[in-house]
């Protein structure tokens, strides 16, 4: 009998450490530059990739879906600690053909398919709206280390695409990425505790599965730290695993971007390695 071993090791109760990715981050032989870009810093920017109209429809519909009556008590809909404010909203790909179609024409399915190495299938959808004056932030995670821990995705073989509804300037809350880091593997410390993502989707300092700061520190000392603005319409395409995190927002000028993860169907999720219960289907589709 052969038991797999899991190269992806984390929520420990020993000190954490870094790994090396026992994985390729690129899994197509593609020779495109904008693909070998990707292998080596982790993400890719285009400006443009989807049209004014489309931009302003998709923040119709998001508008219109924070605002539904039926949707108050969703519970795809995340609101800010201690506020009503829209934080979250997940499976906007299913809940608003707008948005999936934006998506479709976005061209980021032939890029994750690319850089995947295989076909794909949606593995979590999201609206994160970071209004003016309220938005909360995101700390320091590498989104596989959550993925694995608590859905069960074996592999880091996924990558996010990060539309861009609003400018992202330096002063709204955008996207920092630590360019390169997607080739290691940050372990984090701490058992999972039960429904832990009813916390960890609105913490602005989660408890667990978060990489310690002593890591962060060295990891931008080597790294540094890349700030991903971009125009309205502009959009990021990001490896699962590269450290990323995004500030509050107190500008006046609001941030909303719509993510969209894609998994290779090679790739599907296993039980979560934490051990714990699978999280709901609009966290990770099965
Ligand atoms: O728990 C999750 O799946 C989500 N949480 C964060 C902070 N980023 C990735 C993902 O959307
Ligand atoms: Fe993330």
């Amino acid at each position: 009998m052969t038991l797999a071993v899991d190269g992806y090791v984390t929520r420990v109760t020993s000190p954490p450490i870094i790994i090396d990715r026992p994985d390729p981050v690129v899994w197509s032989r593609s020779g495109d530059p904008e693909v070998q870009r990707f292998a080596e810093r982790g993400y890719v920017q285009r400006e443009g990739a989807m049209d004014a109209g489309r931009v302003d429809a998709c923040l119709e519909e998001l508008h219109r879906i924070g605002a539904d009556p039926a949707m108050a008590a969703d519970p795809r809909v995340i609101r800010e600690a201690g506020s009503d404010a829209v934080r979250s909203i997940f499976d906007v790909h299913t809940l608003s053909e707008v948005v999936w179609e934006a998506v479709e024409h976005s061209g980021a399915v032939d890029l994750a398919r690319e850089i995947l190495g295989s076909d794909v299938y949606v593995h979590q959808s999201r609206l994160n709206y970071k209004p003016g004056f309220a938005g909360g932030a995101f700390y320091w995670h590498s989104d596989f280390e959550t993925w694995h821990a608590e859905d069960g995705m074996p592999r880091p073989r996924a990558c996010s695409a990060s539309l861009a509804l609003t400018r992202n300037e330096v002063y709204n809350g955008p996207l920092m990425i630590m360019p390169g880091t997607q080739k290691y593997f940050v372990q984090c410390a701490g058992e999972t505790p039960e429904d832990y993502y009813k916390e960890s989707l609105v913490a602005t300092a989660p408890s667990v599965g978060v990489p310690s700061e002593e890591h962060i520190s060295e990891l931008y000392r080597s790294h540094g730290l890349d700030v991903l603005t971009g125009g309205a319409g502009s959009m990021t395409v990001f490896d699962c695993n590269t450290l990323h995190a995004s500030g509050g927002n107190i500008s006046p000028v609001p941030r909303a971007n719509v993510f969209i993860v894609f998994n290779s169907v090679e790739n599907g999720l296993a039980d979560p390695f934490a051990g714990t219960p699978p999280r709901p289907d609009f966290l990770a589709r099965r």
